[in-house]
């Protein structure tokens, strides 16, 4: 079997610039874009030009350079919006990344509408991120956190998560696409259920906006996350999606400049959305980045990029299974294109080291999802995760390299 023929890989190599370089005598084997992208040149380049011609604060100049950046930091909340299929810009607020977006819904929304014994219901494999910060609203509150269990394969048992959903339920919090698993959850399925009883729902897109189409207003989340980073745009930015009404009912989570209309010692009024929740000196380059960003995954087209990354998955999963020993964790149905395994007798860290030696990068522990490996009854797995510039002989270095590691310890 080939590459899909109608995919300009080579064409999409040649963007990322990182890919050339070889780890020693091997060139680089990138299988950890699940822990954050390698960046195109398109991208850097439209930073680089903002940094170095237009640099200038925004929302508060009248020279020509300060509009310029405004324009272009609303014009990157405008792509945003339009990636998302959001209503409205101003339901784009741009954060420092999903684990800013999450715990900006907990600190406000969480802390501003839940009573004790109002229940959050998260899921047995979600990210530390999408755990901590409702847990941090547990102590405030006295709400009560509910988790939805995974089944032995890493999906979500609905059934239990139906029986979870109750009168008291106020916050489902899930994600889209698991970082330890890869599994697809079915969202819209699951928001029909939480808002059949009153519930709101929050979605952490981190691991799903680089692979999927992502339709916030077809998925009727009440909340969405995700990081620059994971979609081949710069770190430190991020975004959190919120239904207007109920950006407008929360308070503000951050004092500070730019969220204010007016402020006196007696009386601060506030800002509208969404300078409410931007306080302060945002990612003005980063909010550029991410909007080339986007038009990058765009103009490739998403539906291409996940055809080119099932074929990844699938061939990668085959030559992984052929090798006695290797366990997949997170055999769901419906996948991204993220292997976590095992290799009987080998600890994931020595798997990670040796395939390090061969060029091959690849992420080895926990990966900030402690409560489903405690699941799984292991302390780590090895994840190799694939992105739309990885090849088929990628797949090939990586099993080989696991044979090789299996060899070693034999
Ligand atoms: N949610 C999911 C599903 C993630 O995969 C990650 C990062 C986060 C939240 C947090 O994103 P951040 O950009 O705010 O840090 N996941 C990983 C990973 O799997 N390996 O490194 C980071």
């Amino acid at each position: 079997m080939k590459n899909q023929t109608d995919y300009p890989l080579e064409r999409v190599r040649a963007d990322f610039p990182a890919l050339e370089q070889r780890i020693g005598d091997y060139p680089l084997t990138y299988l950890d874009s699940a822990a954050t992208s390698l960046k195109p040149i398109p991208v850097v380049e439209a930073m680089r030009r903002h940094y170095l011609e237009d640099a200038a604060n925004i929302h508060r100049g009248v020279h020509y350079l300060s509009q310029k950046a405004t324009e272009a930091f609303e014009g990157a909340r405008a792509s945003v919006r339009q990636f998302l299929n959001a209503e409205h810009a101003e339901e784009i607020i741009f954060t420092s990344g999903t684990t800013a977006a999450i715990n900006l819904v907990a600190q406000s929304y969480g802390s501003a509408t839940l009573r004790a014994g109002d229940e959050i219901v998260i899921s047995h494999m979600e990210h530390h991120a999408n755990i901590v910060p409702w847990q941090m609203v547990r102590e405030r509150t006295g709400c009560v956190l509910r988790v939805i269990p995974v089944t032995d394969d890493g999906r979500l048992d609905l059934p239990a998560y139906a029986a979870l959903l109750g009168p008291r339920t106020r916050l489902v919090a899930v994600t889209l696409v698991s970082n330890a698993l890869g599994t697809i959850n079915p969202a819209a399925e699951m928001i029909r259920a939480a808002h059949a009883c009153g519930a709101r729902v929050l979605l952490d897109a981190a691991q799903a906006v680089p692979c999927r189409t992502v339709d916030v207003r077809a998925l009727d989340c009440d909340f969405l996350a995700f990081s620059a980073h994971k979609l081949f745009g710069p770190t430190g930015i991020g975004v959190l999606y919120g239904k207007r009404a109920l950006l407008e009912s929360m308070p503000p989570f951050m004092g500070g400049g730019d969220m204010i209309l007016s402020v006196s010692f007696e009386e601060t009024i506030y800002n509208g959305l969404p300078n409410k929740f931007e306080a302060g000196t945002p990612h003005i380059a980063g909010a550029i980045g991410l909007a080339r960003a986007i038009a990058y995954v765009q103009e490739l087209g998403l539906d291409r990029i996940a055809a080119h990354e099932n074929d990844l998955r699938d061939y990668a999963t085959g030559l992984l299974e052929a090798i006695p020993g290797v366990t997949i964790v997170g055999r769901a149905p419906d996948k991204a294109a993220i292997l976590s395994f095992t290799l009987e007798g080998v600890h994931p860290h020595d798997i990670g080291s040796i395939l390090d030696a061969r060029g091959v990068a690849i992420r080895a522990g926990h990966h900030c999802a402690q409560p489903l490996m405690q699941r799984y009854g292991l302390a780590a797995t090895a994840r190799a995760s694939f992105s739309l510039y990885n090849t088929r002989a990628d797949a090939d270095r990586l099993a080989e390299a696991v044979l090789q590691a299996k060899e070693l310890f034999a």
